[in-house]
């Protein structure tokens, strides 16, 4: 695959292994929901599936995706397939009506449907290198989500699906560092985050400059994400891990 660090944006497959879930509503606190869903190695992701303000859980098995609307144990609440297995999805809120849906990324391309069912992208653009880390976030507060890609430690985001005019371009922290994406000051706008560890150097703004906040969450193990559990507006932290049932995990390169 790409040589490029991992990302965890709003959108992109969640690190970790396991069945659980840890989820924080404060930066820096401990716990407020912990769950399990899917099973250990499935590749998980968050969203607000249900549009009611809160990100919950989604695994894939393939092509096929199970989605549940609550931060609590259980069953899928809606399953459905999209894409090829091999793509890489992204999820976001493309149309901006306040319910996040899948993308499919294949060579450069994305091809984004809005809704959650299964079903033909309803638009199809290109953005970036194949290689490309990408991040999914609303980099302008217009409430919709588009695409961005990090090279190195240089972001470059797309303000609208398909416009190649007016990408904003900065950098932020180390090329092997690890990034998140969310609205950490609840204003509307997303923007990075840098994992050292268990410690997250939090910006607020699309521009060259140093952290806002430097925050810790969870265990230097962990490999956190990020989402709006309570529904409040800001993206906070999660992890996830294994627990005594789950299958012991191989080792992956
Ligand atoms: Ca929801
Ligand atoms: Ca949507
Ligand atoms: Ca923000
Ligand atoms: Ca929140």
């Amino acid at each position: 695959m790409g040589v490029a660090a991992p990302a965890q944006a709003k959108g992109s497959a969640l690190f970790g292994y396991g069945s659980q879930f840890l989820l924080g509503d404060s930066l820096g606190g401990t716990a407020n929901h912990v769950f399990s869903y899917g099973n250990a190695g499935d590749t998980a992701y968050f969203g607000d599936w249900d549009g009611n303000g809160t990100d919950t859980p989604l695994v894939r098995r393939g092509n096929s995706f199970y989605l549940r609307n609550s931060l609590s144990s259980g069953t899928a609440d809606t399953a459905f397939s999209y894409g090829d297995p091999h793509d890489e999805i992204l999820v976001g809120d493309w149309d901006g009506d306040g319910t996040d849906t899948l993308a499919a990324h294949r060579g450069g391309t994305f091809y984004v449907r809005n809704s959650l069912t299964t079903g033909a992208a309803d638009k199809v653009f290109n953005f970036g290198d194949p290689n490309d880390v990408v991040l999914v976030g609303d980099w302008d507060g217009d409430g919709a989500d588009t695409v961005g890609v990090l090279r190195g430690n240089t972001y470059f985001l797309m303000p609208a699906e398909g416009s190649h005019a007016g990408v904003t371009t900065f950098a932020y922290g180390d090329p092997s560092d690890r990034v998140l994406v969310g609205d950490w000051d609840g204003n509307g706008t997303d923007t990075p985050a840098v994992s050292r560890g268990n410690t997250y150097y939090l910006k607020n703004s699309l521009t060259f400059g140093s952290a806002d906040v430097v925050t810790r969450y969870g265990n230097p193990g962990d490999l956190a994400f990020a989402g709006d559990w309570d529904g409040n507006g800001t993206d906070t932290f999660g992890v996830r891990r294994s627990t005594s049932s789950d299958p012991q995990q191989n080792p992956r390169d």
